[in-house]
């Protein structure tokens, strides 16, 4: 079976809910990734090697900073296209959306939101293009789900900060240029500032064995008596609010990219259906093959509502970050529910690298974690609902 055979899902007819520009923003990266991410992307995740070479291209179709205004270097676009972009770039594979997303929303975000004009300068075009690369340090060895709990930190020595600590769990520490880490100072304030690979002391050792997000670099970040100069301190907003807003465009993109992932293995399971002969018919033929290829698209068809939805909150300034926890969350968990059933369809070639299931299935288990695991945003919603947090 051609791996670039693949059509989109459009149950609704949410394109007319689309403008030009949305459409031609997501056909653009549709094509890109038949062209570039697909042929290349099983041999890159059976070898656990990140594709290093696409990220020009993924500069070139605007997936770094895609909000970001043109004066920056970013494509200028609105929420709905960031969306659009993210979707088609899952449908290749999550490392490579993940990729993306953090150079977007976690590294050029808080650079344009909470940076000084000249960080901005400095920084926003090269990252636009692909030229320089960021990673983002929130989580540590011994804080996850609870990062307001961090101890690394800044010490003010007159003229530049000394940076102690370390990070765990990082996409793309291994070849970034910089790093926004996130880091207490002595008053226990929670502060951004940008570490640039080189300064002594600074390290990002590879993180090896994963069996999911093969094809995505990730590391740690480790400091040990970083000298970091007084102006790379993001100026204008701090406490934990300030990384926990840039989850907020993360999360979002990655609700919209889990709609990617599914639509590919629903893509494939009906294709698959179609043509499988058993008890000499195709096995779509069979009801319990029915049901499942009708349940995908159901809930493909309502995830794709909500983030329609949600990115119209969102381009009007009227998304919470509640909303935002809500999707990423259904949209996560739906995509993987599908990628499970849609390996169940392939039967035995579902494990294989022949079809990408099993590899949006194991990348989909990490997506469900990071950018607040599926527990998490559950409780979100309930803080949300009856305003009592239950985290602690
Ligand atoms: P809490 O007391 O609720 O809030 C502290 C301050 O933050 C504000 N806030 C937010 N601001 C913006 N956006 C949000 N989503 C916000 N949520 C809360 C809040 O208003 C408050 O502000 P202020 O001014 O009153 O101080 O904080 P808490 O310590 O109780 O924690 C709440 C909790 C558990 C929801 C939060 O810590 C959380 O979301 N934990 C999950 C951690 C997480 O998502 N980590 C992700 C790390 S990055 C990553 O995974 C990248 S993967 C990238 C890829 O490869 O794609
Ligand atoms: P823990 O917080 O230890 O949670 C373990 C379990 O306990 C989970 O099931 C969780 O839901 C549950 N739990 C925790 N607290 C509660 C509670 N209060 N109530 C109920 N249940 C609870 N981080 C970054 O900063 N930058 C990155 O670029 C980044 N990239 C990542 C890439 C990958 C491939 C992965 C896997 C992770 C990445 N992360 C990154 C880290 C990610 O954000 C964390 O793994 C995630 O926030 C969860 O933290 P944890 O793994 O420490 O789990």
């Amino acid at each position: 079976m051609s791996k670039n055979q693949f059509k989109g899902c459009d149950y609704y007819n949410i394109d007319e809910l689309l403008s030009d520009e949305q459409k031609m923003v997501r056909d653009a990266a549709r094509q890109w990734v038949s062209k570039e991410v697909s042929p290349i992307i099983e041999d890159h995740c059976q070898k656990a090697i990140f594709p290093k070479h696409l990220l020009k291209g993924l500069g070139e179709i605007g997936a770094f900073g895609p909000y970001i205004p043109q004066e920056y270097g970013g494509a200028g676009l609105d929420h709905i296209s960031y969306g659009l972009i993210m979707q088609e770039l899952e449908r290749g594979d999550s490392g490579i959306r993940s990729t993306a997303s953090v150079q977007s929303s976690l590294v050029m975000y808080p650079i344009f939101s909470y940076g000084s004009e000249e960080q901005k300068r400095k920084y926003l075009p090269k990252l636009a293009t692909g030229e320089m690369m960021g990673c983002f340090g929130l989580t540590e060895p011994d804080h996850g789900s609870n990062p307001s709990a961090m101890v690394t930190n800044i010490k003010d020595k007159g003229d530049h900060y000394l940076l102690n600590g370390a990070k765990m769990w990082i996409s793309n520490a291994p070849f970034a240029d910089i790093a926004v880490v996130w880091a207490k100072n002595e008053e226990g304030r929670i502060k951004g500032i940008l570490v640039e690979r080189g300064m002594k002391g600074f390290s990002t050792p590879e993180t090896h064995g994963k069996w999911s997000l093969r094809a995505s670099a990730t590391g740690e970040l480790v400091f040990d008596n970083v000298k970091v100069p007084k102006e790379n301190l993001l100026p204008n907003k701090d406490g934990l609010g300030a990384p926990l807003g840039c989850l907020d465009s993360a999360r979002y993109g990655i609700a919209w990219g889990a709609i990617g992932a599914a639509m590919d293995c629903y893509d494939s399971a009906l294709r698959y259906s179609l043509e499988r002969q058993q008890f000499e018919k195709p096995i779509a033929s069979f009801q319990l093959q029915q049901k499942k290829l009708a349940e995908m698209i159901t809930e493909i068809t309502k995830a794709q509502l909500l983030c329609w939805r949600l990115g119209s909150l969102k381009n009007q300034g009227k998304a919470t970050s509640a909303q935002i926890s809500m999707a990423k969350r259904n949209n996560v968990n739906m995509a993987l529910e599908i990628a499970r059933e849609a390996r169940q369809i392939h039967g035995a070639m579902g494990i294989t690298g022949e079809y990408p299931i099993m590899r949006h299935m194991m990348n989909l288990e990490s997506v469900i974690t990071y950018e607040g695991t599926h527990d998490i945003h559950l409780l979100i919603t309930g803080n949300d609902i009856t305003g009592i947090p239950s985290f602690k």
